[in-house]
């Protein structure tokens, strides 16, 4: 079997060590590691199949003999050092919103437009958490019933907010000094409203990142209006979504349709409590749906719930996959 020399760049914060996790779990065929970070981390160790490998500084000729570059340190970082890395002639699999919208950058949640990776000219682009739990769930609804428009509030968990925020929160919740500070305000027994910057018209980046993402990676006109909230939680990230169909549909459809859709598990048995929660979604890769219900102020829409761990399915597993397929080939 060919092995590939894989550089994680960001290898120390929770999404990269969560790669590094998803990698050595899915047997991804790992010649070399290459765990890079900012000269502040260089020096500190992490561990991949058993062994403690060295975290680098990352620079631009950090990516010699890289197959395939895994970035998560930031679209700051991704701007300055995935170029590099593509000259060296690795593949960049970016989870930054770096390159996202670039027409000439593929992005990618392979259970809903694999075929796209193949277009790349080295930069592979992973979504935003928010977009792809929600699209894995929305692709098999748009291919039966046809979407015209999706209203979700998100229930985001701390952690897509990095180690910093999860230190705020627990310092907070333990009644300690704060560590760190990552929110404006308390996020114990909060919610904020404010994921990212605002725009001039009052929506976050983040809201409009999930309206624009969504419609590149369906490769359709669907319309999404966000509202996406910070919430005071560890394990995963939870939506809200009522989605208007074009076709009519019904709730034992929808439900069916996404039993068997890939990436997705169904927990919806309102008789027995049961309903997907952040908590029992940490450290899994499925996107799982419940709480599926008709719509009745609209002649075809339905209301549901969908939760995923944000840094595994929603990144690191994500991003983890899109390898997968690339060495896989089309
Ligand atoms: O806040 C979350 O739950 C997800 C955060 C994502 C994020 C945070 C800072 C910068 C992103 C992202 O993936 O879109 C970025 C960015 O790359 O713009």
């Amino acid at each position: 079997m060919k092995l590939y020399d894989v550089a994680v760049v960001g290898a120390t914060g929770l999404v990269g060590r969560k790669m590094m996790q998803v990698l050595e779990e899915r047997k991804f065929p790992v010649n070399r590691l290459v765990p890079l970070a900012s000269e502040r981390s260089a020096g500190k160790e992490v561990r991949f199949n058993g062994k403690a490998v060295k975290v680098q500084k990352l620079e631009p000729r950090s990516f010699e003999g890289v197959h395939v570059a895994l970035f998560s340190a930031g679209a700051g970082v991704s701007k300055e050092f995935a170029p590099h890395a593509v000259k060296a002639g690795a593949v960049v699999i970016d989870n930054s919103s770096a390159f996202r919208m670039d027409e000439d950058t593929p992005l990618v949640v392979p259970e809903v437009n694999r075929h796209a990776i193949f277009r790349h000219k080295g930069i592979i682009a992973n979504p935003n958490c928010s977009t792809i739990q929600m699209v894995v769930v929305l692709k098999p609804l748009h291919d039966r019933f046809g979407i015209r428009r999706v209203v979700v509030s998100t229930y985001q968990s701390v952690t897509g907010a990095g180690q910093r925020a999860v230190a705020q929160l627990e310092d907070e919740i333990a009644g300690r000094p704060l560590r760190e500070k990552k929110f404006p305000y308390p996020i114990a027994y909060n919610c904020l409203p404010h994921i990212d910057v605002f725009f001039d018209d009052g929506y976050t980046k983040e809201e409009i990142k999930m309206k624009l993402e969504t419609k590149k990676i369906m490769e359709a006109d669907v319309e999404v209006t966000a509202t996406t909230v910070r919430v005071p939680v560890l394990g995963g990230h939870s939506e809200s979504v009522n989605i208007e169909f074009e076709k009519p549909c019904t709730v034992s459809e929808v439900r069916s349709l996404l039993q068997r859709a890939p990436g997705v598990i169904v927990q919806d048995d309102p008789a027995k409590n049961l309903y997907p929660m952040p908590l029992n979604s940490y450290d899994k890769d499925e996107v799982f749906v419940g709480r599926i219900r008709k719509d009745e102020t609209i002649p075809s829409g339905i209301n549901l719930w969908i939760v995923s761990d944000n840094i595994r399915k929603g990144a690191a597993t994500n991003a983890v996959q899109i390898a997968e397929a690339l060495i896989a080939g089309a």
